[in-house]
Parts: structure tokens; sequence; C-alpha cells
């Protein structure tokens, strides 16, 4: 068993959600798609860092593993790791009990470790995680890559914890000690992205039957202030110190696709918009791409608002199959300004119109339940649901996409709940942008997202709208997707009418399980609920009957 200065493990969202009843409903397909199997890319960066100062490292998606070997016994598989440090991610809100789970079993199986959490969600609890979980003996706060190289460098110079960058953490006389942070990073050139065989399993990159495909971060950090967002620029300035967002020159990022390629990878992801750069930032970036000529298939690329003639000319010029993500949240301009992105339905449609003149495919993301809106404003969300579809069938048919819609599901727009990320500006001061919190500690977090049905996890209501209605809304906005899918031939007439039973059956479970919550025979309760979960798998089955 190789003994490792530190493991990276990136936990399950809830620990064990293949024993659990879980019903995700409008925010995953089955308990596996709500796991977030992901790592976030910035513990590639940490597990580079660390490797590259000599320290013996390994990601272990921990996650993954158990959507993917089913058998998997967590406790044995824990128990055969060996490291001085277990560094757990607590990134994605999400992973709250995962996280907390996965920090008591190390701590039990390995109780001469420290157990270390990290970050966006443990830096804005971490306080809290220090105060109460015991399991947990710090919190690095912030960027992760050189607060962590420094605990190891004092690690081995006294063998506990003490006072160390970014570190919160209980001393010996048990007073919670928060350490200031470092000066942020004010660019990204000093990080590697792509070490790949720093993580394991190796699978969790990309599934071998999947396309090889991978995304590269333009900066860390974001100049948008979306009410709801953990990663905004007010929560990037108050809990991780960084006033401005940390780019990757352009440079870097051509050499880093050029890596890929050296992997096999050739479908590459740009994660945020390049435009926060500055127009000289993108126009290096676009011109490199042009000369160096590293092998893409395809690029993808993040627009966080509308853009203009001359930035999409260069972007097609960059000559590859390029797609484009644009969210514009809501059909609501009063809504959209609420929620922080000040722009029109009009501007948006400009940008679509020009994108497919210059033969763009665009991926849209909308959203219901935010601040400030109301039953109509939902109307007006799906009339630009609508309009959109119409202009990419549209695109469509004229041959604009080319290949691309072989292998890219514009399957119409994307829609998803919303959540109040903790450290947003909506979390830190609900009233003022027009929400009201449900869960307002970790505790809350973890005991709220632990629930079984997926209407508990929503942590806020709105000033217009209470948790049940926001829930309906969802549940009929998810009808009308369905209509539009049938409609544009994305659904076939039985596949629509599945996925109808599906909402249907999703109401049915909401109120059975809200009106289970009464019961006080706990066993009786778990009963029902598992009875419930096993009808709907049998729903599940007996769809293959029909199609
Ligand atoms: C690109 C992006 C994505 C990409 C890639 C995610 C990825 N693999 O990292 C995609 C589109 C896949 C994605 C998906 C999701 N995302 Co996202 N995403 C972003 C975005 C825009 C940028 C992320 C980024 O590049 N960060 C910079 C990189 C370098 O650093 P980093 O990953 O943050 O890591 C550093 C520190 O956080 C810290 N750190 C991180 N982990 C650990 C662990 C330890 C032990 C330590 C010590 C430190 C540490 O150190 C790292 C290096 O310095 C942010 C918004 C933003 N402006 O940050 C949202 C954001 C991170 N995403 C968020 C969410 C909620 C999600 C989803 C859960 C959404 C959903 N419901 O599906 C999924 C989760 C996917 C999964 N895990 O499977 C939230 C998280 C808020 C919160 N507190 O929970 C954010 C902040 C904003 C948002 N609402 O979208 N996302
Ligand atoms: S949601 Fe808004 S604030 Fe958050 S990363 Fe995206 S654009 Fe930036």
């Amino acid at each position: 068993m190789p003994s490792f200065d530190v493991i990276l493990l990136h936990p399950p969202a809830i620990y064990d959600f293949r024993k659990e009843p879980l019903f995700p409903g409008a925010l995953g397909r089955n308990a596996e798609t709500v796991q977030f199997t992901k790592v976030p890319i910035g513990m590639l960066s940490i597990a580079d860092y660390l490797d590259r100062h000599g320290y013996k490292v390994v990601i272990d998606n921990l996650g993954d593993r158990m959507v993917n070997e089913p058998g998997i016994d967590v406790e044995n598989h824990l128990k055969n790791l060996s490291a001085k440090v277990f560094a757990i991610g607590l990134h994605f809100q999400q992973h709250s009990p995962g996280a907390l789970a996965m920090a008591s079993l190390c701590k039990k199986l390995h109780p001469h470790s420290l157990v270390i959490l990290g970050g966006l969600t443990a830096t804005c609890f971490h306080h809290e995680i220090i105060e109460k979980y015991p399991c947990v003996d710090g919190v690095i706060r912030a960027e992760g890559e050189k607060p962590l190289l420094e605990l190891l460098r004092l690690l081995e110079k006294r063998d506990r914890l003490g006072d160390s960058p970014n570190l919160t953490y209980r001393s010996l006389e048990g007073e919670i000690r928060s350490c200031p942070l470092m000066p942020a990073s004010t660019d990204l050139d000093d990080y590697v992205y792509t070490r790949f065989e720093l993580l394991t399993p190796q699978n969790s990159i990309y599934a071998e039957d999947s396309c090889h495909r991978w995304s590269l971060e333009v900066c860390r950090g974001c100049t948008y202030n979306c009410a709801i967002c953990g990663g905004s620029a007010h929560t990037y300035r108050t809990r991780l110190g960084m006033d401005r967002p940390a780019f990757r020159s352009p440079q870097r990022i051509v050499s880093d696709i050029k890596d890929l390629n050296e992997r096999n990878v050739r479908f590459i992801g740009l994660y945020q918009d390049p435009r926060m750069g500055g127009k000289r930032y993108w126009q290096e970036l676009f011109a490199l791409l042009k000369k160096e000529k590293p092998e893409i298939e395809r690029l993808s690329l993040d627009l966080l608002i509308p853009a203009d003639e001359n930035f999409i000319r260069e972007v097609a010029s960059i000559g590859r199959e390029i797609i484009l993500h644009l969210c514009p949240d809501t059909g609501s301009d009063k809504v959209r300004r609420i929620l922080g992105r000040p722009y029109s339905n009009e501007a948006l449609l400009h940008t679509m119109r020009l994108c497919h003149d210059y033969r763009i495919p665009v991926t849209n993301f909308f959203s219901v339940g935010l601040a400030g809106e109301t039953v109509e404003d939902v109307g007006k969300t799906w009339e630009l649901w609508a309009e959109l579809d119409a202009m990419n069938e549209d695109a469509r048919r004229h041959g604009h996409y080319g290949d691309i819609d072989a292998t890219v599901p514009i399957g119409g727009q994307i829609l998803g709940p919303i959540v109040i990320d903790p450290g947003s500006p909506a979390f830190d001061d609900p009233q003022a942008h027009g929400y009201t919190l449900l869960y307002k500690n970790l505790e809350e977090y973890v005991a709220g997202l632990s629930r079984p049905v997926w209407n508990h996890w929503l942590n806020y209501e709105t000033t217009e709208l209470d948790r049940a209605s926001i829930v309906e809304l969802i549940n009929q906005s998810i009808e009308f997707t369905i209509d539009q899918r049938e409609r544009h031939g994305f659904y076939s007439e039985a596949e629509a009418h599945y996925e109808r039973c599906r909402v249907e059956a999703d109401r049915v479970v909401q109120k059975e399980v809200d009106a289970l919550f009464d019961l006080t025979d706990e066993r009786e309760k778990r009963a029902r609920i598992i009875a419930m979960r096993k009808n709907l798998d049998q729903l599940e089955k007996t769809r293959m009957t029909f199609l």
C-alpha cells in the first residue's frame, strides 16, 4: 500500500446514496447524476503543485468510484489508503453531507492522520466546521496550492497543526484560530491542470467510451456579481481576498491544449468568458489559436453576456467547430437585472442571430425561481425559450450547423432549478436581493441536502414565491420543455408521454413524502419512502416495454 503525503478526496454528495431512497426529480435523472462526480478543476492544480514541490500526492475521486463501481466498499477502500493528510473537497455545496461523512470516516480509520477540508463551501463555513465537527482538524480557505504546500512544510517541522497561511484550525487549547490569507493569485501561469496521472480512477477523467473532452480555465474568479453565485466577484473578494480574476495567459492556454493533444484530447472547452480579460487578451488568444494550430475538433466557449459582431466574427475565424454557451436564465429583462446580469432579450436574440449567421450553435440555460420572478415572468421565459427553439430549428433545417448537430444534443434549451450558493451576494444579504434563506449555516445545509426529495434541497424562497410555488412552477416548466422537445422532434410521442408521467409521479412523491414527515415512527417513515422508491424503479423498468 503506497503511502502519500496528501490524498485529495473528491466525495460523493450523499454518503451512501446507494443505500438511501432518493428522489432527485428536477435536479437529476437518478441518484448517481446528483453526486457531481467531476473534481473541481483546482484540485488538479493543487495536486500538480504539491507533486512538483516534492510531495507524494494523488486525487482519489471517490464519488466517481461509487457511481461506476457500485459494489465498492468505501470503508474498506479508505482503510487501505495511507496518507499524512486527507484533504477532502468541500467545494460544491451539494457535497456538504458527503464531505463531512468522508471526514468522519477518515478520522475513524486513520486517527493519526490529519483531516483537512477545502474549497469554496468549506471556505465560507470554515469557522463552523472547526467549531462543530471534531473529525476535521483544519480548513484551508480560498486557493489551495500554496497554502497546502506551506502546511506540509510546517508538518515536516513540527508534526502537528499550527499557524499556517489560510488555515483555520483548533489549537491545543481548543481555541479556533483563523490564520490570515496569503496574497491571492494575480495570474494562473504557475499552475498546471493537465496532469491526469495524478487523478484516480483514470476513467473519471472521461469514460473510455466517450469522446475525449477536457476543459481549461481562462481565469479564476469572475467580474460579474450574479446574486445567487458563490463564485461571483463579491465572493472572491470577501472570502478569497481576490479583487480581480487571475487569468491564464493565452500562451499557456495554447500550450495546455497541445499538452491535451498529446493525451489524445481534441474536444476542448474554455471555462469563463475570455472577454473578461479585455479585448487585447481575447484577441491574442484567438490569434495564437490560429497561428499555433493546436489540434481542436471542437471548441466550446462561454459567453457571460451577449456579444457584438466583431467578437463573433473573430470566434468564427478560429476556423474550428465552435459551440457557445450563453445563459439568459430568464425571459424577463426585469428578473435578469435583479439577478445581476442586466441585458435584454433583444440583445440576446441579436447575438443568437449573429451566431447563426456565422454558423455557430449556441446552447442556452434557463432557471426558474429567481428573485423578482412571478408566474407571468415564467411565462416570458417560456416565450423566449420557444423563440430560441424556433431559431435553432430553422438553422438546423438550413444545414447551418454542418456536421455538428449529429454529435451535439441541440435538443432545445436547458432548464434547471437554482440554489443560493454560500458566500453569494444573496447569501450575505438575502433581503436586499429578494430572497429568504431556508438554510443559513452548514449544519442546516447538511440536514436539508440529506432529505430524500429534491424540493427540500432548494434552500430559499423569494419575496414573490414560497418554496412550494417555486417547485410547482419548475414542474410546469419541465412539462413545457417536454412539449417543446416533442414539437421539435427530440422526443417521440412515447418518450414525451413517459417524461410527462415522470413529472406527475414526482408531484405525487413530493406530496406523499411531505405528508410522511409528520410521522413520528422513523422506521415506518423510512419503509414507506423505500416502498415509493421501489414503485418508481418499477416504472422505469416498464418503460422499456413500450419504447
Ligand atoms: C467552470 C465551472 C464549472 C464547470 C467545471 C467544474 C469543475 N470541474 O471545476 C462545470 C460546468 C462542469 C461546473 C459544474 C458545476 N458547478 Co460550477 N463553476 C464553474 C465556475 C464558473 C468556474 C470554476 C473555476 O474555474 N474555478 C477556478 C479553479 C482553478 O479553482 P477551483 O476549482 O475553484 O479550486 C480552487 C479553490 O476552490 C480551492 N479548492 C477547491 N477544492 C479544494 C479542495 C481542497 C482539499 C482544498 C484544500 C482546496 C480546494 O483550491 C483550488 C485551487 O486554488 C465557477 C464560478 C466561479 N467564478 O468560480 C462555478 C461554481 C464553482 N460551480 C458551482 C456549482 C454549484 C456547480 C454544479 C454543482 C452545478 C450543478 N448543479 O450541476 C456543478 C458540479 C459539477 C461536478 N462537480 O460534477 C458553484 C459552486 C458554489 C458552491 N459553493 O457550491 C460555482 C461557484 C458557481 C455556480 N453557481 O455555478 N462548474
Ligand atoms: S453565475 Fe454570474 S457571477 Fe457566477 S461565475 Fe457565472 S457570470 Fe460570474
